[in-house]
């Protein structure tokens, strides 16, 4: 028996030496250790020997299925190295060296850059932001303003009804009455925000945006106005950049101007987009209106303020070389991935 054994093992062991696949090895391990393997039937054997040869038969058998199991292990490993060698050397070759493909990026729409730029101005000077609803009542955008029922800024023309009550702000000036009503001076506050005027062509969008701002205390002047957004200009502009003052007409405020830069695309020499005038208004101002101050509940006795507006898109335009506004809004992506 023990020779039996032995001459399994010997068998088994030259068969392993010549497999040629996975699958032989597969083969040759089911023909010897399987459930049906030769060597399986000689354990199921052991019990019809005597007892005394039993222990040294069945050690003979483990030794012989540990060393089949062992070159097993061994001709299967060599297969898988070969399969791994093989499918590098049938491989592409691979540079690694290659750049990587980038995602694709958003960015921060021009127009929220410049609103972004123009907030970070004003806070640098020690104003706040406010903001407030889109859907306004007539109050706070008109009538709070010294804008009467007959007033043409009123008009079905440029604005949003919703209702006879509700509409769709046509500046930001709403949120600021929110705030002179609900705080008292001293106040230095920005509101940069959307605002909707039916209004559309090269020049107009229905939807834009506007900075306004205020400054409300004890004793501001027309100098304060000047100071303020000469510096907010110059910051904006670069300090080469002059600045005028212009007399105008708002009803919120008295007296009133509208400010304008020498044109950043001539430097002043006039051109097409300056009108040949060498100037661009870019903001409107005043002093605010005593009667606005009647409808937030303020001593005009005590208290004197001026008040600002900004389109932003102009600013944009201006900022980056534009002379459409309805590309900010057309969300054209090789557009807006310029800036
Ligand atoms: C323009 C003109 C302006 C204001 C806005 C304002 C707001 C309050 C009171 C008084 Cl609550 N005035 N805002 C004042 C003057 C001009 O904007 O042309 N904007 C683009």
């Amino acid at each position: 028996m023990i020779d039996k054994v032995k001459s399994i093992e010997k068998d088994a062991l030259a068969q392993i030496k010549a497999v040629n696949s996975k699958d032989d090895i597969l083969r040759i391990k089911g023909r010897y250790i399987g459930k049906n393997g030769v060597l399986t039937f000689c354990i199921k054997e052991l019990k019809n020997l005597p007892k005394e040869k039993r222990g040294e038969v069945g050690r003979q058998i483990n030794v012989a299925k540990k060393s089949i199991e062992r070159e097993l292990e061994t001709a299967m490993r060599r297969f898988f190295k070969e399969e791994r060698e093989n499918l590098f050397k049938n491989a592409l070759p691979l540079d690694i060296t290659l750049p990587g493909r980038r995602p694709p990026l958003g960015r921060v729409h021009p127009i929220t850059q410049v609103t972004d730029e123009i907030v970070d101005i004003f806070l640098g000077i020690g104003f706040r932001v406010a903001g407030g609803p889109e859907i306004e009542e007539d109050y706070y955008n008109f009538a709070a303003l010294n804008m009467p029922k007959d007033h043409p800024a009123r008009d079905m023309q440029d604005t949003f009804y919703i209702d006879t009550e509700k509409l769709l702000r046509t500046h930001t000036s709403p949120v600021q009455i929110r705030v002179m009503k609900n705080e008292k001076p001293p106040l230095r506050v920005i509101a940069p925000g959307t605002a909707y005027r039916r209004d559309s062509d090269v020049s107009h969008t229905p939807m834009f945006h506007q900075v306004e701002g205020f400054m409300v205390d004890n004793g501001v002047t027309f100098c304060h106005l000047k100071g303020v957004l000469t510096v907010f200009l110059h910051e904006f502009f670069g300090k080469a950049t002059s600045v005028r003052f212009r007399p105008s007409f708002f009803p919120f405020t008295e007296p009133s101007a509208e400010v304008d830069i020498e044109c950043v695309i001539c430097e002043g020499k006039g051109c097409r987009v300056c009108k040949w005038s060498g100037w661009l208004e870019v903001l409107g101002a005043g002093m605010i209106n005593p009667t606005v101050f009647d409808s937030v509940g303020y001593d005009t006795e005590r208290f004197t303020g001026f008040a600002f507006g900004v389109g932003i898109e102009r600013l944009a335009m201006l900022r980056f070389g534009i002379n459409d506004i309805r590309l900010f809004f057309e969300n054209d992506i090789r557009f807006l991935s310029q800036f």
